[in-house]
């Protein structure tokens, strides 16, 4: 088998890097070509991505922090004491170290892919907070997991800051809400993070920061593609695009093709036009009245919404 000998000369013959392979191959074999942007985020495109929310342009993060920050104390008025809180796909500490000096929180529950990074992060953690519980899962959340035992009698907040639910289609969204609403339980609550739809010259800058790094963010999943899996994509060949869907609220991510070419992945052929387009990321902007519909529908209720004094982005506390 073609694939299999060709992943063995990559010398990376795990199960992770062969779900990449039969995705890439998939995707990249589908009309309009795409990739999906969860293979952003290897070792480089973790730091790109960190350096991406440092950017001028790139306002998200500073305003999440920002809003986190100031309604800190609000928040906590609405959660319950001696609460579990637990964060889906957990990054850096910066966000939940605001809610934990905030809220008097019994344990926390980082849920990650990566057990190594929950490791590390858990560790300073437990310095700065040394009576709160610290329970690490690893686990892929957008699928059914188990809580740890225990956190079993305690409330439950849930926690997913950073718009990442804008990289979700609007229908695996919902079904994220519904199976975060299973997973927490009776009486659970959860603060979620979600960019605010604006003017499109904002968005499109952000996008398309001046310094290239969103373009080298881009153009990484191409970087690993030939490295973990053993294509020949020629990087100076394809270009960074990323402009503003207004009919579907969505920030569209591309890699456009500068000339025709033929690349090989895996013992397979995949031919581009001249300017012809992967799609690697949509980024979802929520309206504050979007967002409540779409949380509805999975079975929450929005208790309140926070915004920046500029209206960019939103951090919602839902109920059930
Ligand atoms: C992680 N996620 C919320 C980012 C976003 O804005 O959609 C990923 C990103 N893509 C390009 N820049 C940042």
């Amino acid at each position: 088998n073609v694939h299999a000998s060709a992943l063995a000369e990559a010398h990376l013959p795990d199960e992770q890097t062969t779900a990449f392979a039969r995705e890439a191959i998939e995707d990249l074999s589908q009309q309009p070509k795409k990739l999906s942007p969860k293979y952003f985020y290897d070792a480089t495109g973790s730091e790109l991505f960190e350096a991406i929310t440092r950017l001028p342009e790139y306002y998200p993060t500073r305003t999440e922090l920002a809003i986190l920050r100031e309604r800190g104390g609000e928040i906590a008025n609405i959660i319950p004491e001696h609460a579990a809180l637990v964060e889906f796909g957990a990054g850096a500490t910066t966000k939940v170290r605001l809610l934990l000096n905030h809220c008097r929180f019994a344990a926390y529950v980082p849920v990650d892919i990566s057990g190594d990074f929950l490791k590390a992060q858990a560790n300073g953690l437990k310095r700065d907070f040394p009576t709160l519980g610290i329970y690490p899962v690893a686990a892929d959340f957008t699928t059914p997991f188990e809580l740890p035992k225990q956190v079993a009698s305690m409330p439950k907040v849930g926690f997913f800051p950073g718009s990442t639910i804008g990289n979700f289609e609007p229908q695996e969204a919902q079904a994220f809400l519904r199976s975060a609403r299973k997973i927490l339980g009776k009486g659970a609550q959860m603060i979620i993070g979600a960019d605010l739809e604006k003017d499109e010259r904002i968005l499109f800058d952000a996008y398309n920061d001046a310094a290239g790094v969103t373009a080298r963010f881009n153009l990484n999943v191409l970087v690993r593609i030939n490295r973990e899996l053993g294509g020949n994509f020629d990087l100076s060949a394809f270009t960074h695009r990323a402009i503003y869907n207004r009919e579907r609220h969505r920030i569209e991510m591309h890699l456009i093709s500068k000339r025709s070419q033929t690349v090989r992945l895996l013992g397979t052929s995949f031919s581009f036009r001249p300017g012809e387009s992967i799609h690697t990321e949509n980024s979802y902007k929520y309206s504050i009245e979007r967002f409540a519909t779409l949380a509805q529908g999975a079975g929450w209720r929005v208790r309140e919404s926070w915004t920046d004094a500029a209206n960019m982005f939103s951090v919602h506390a839902l109920e059930v």
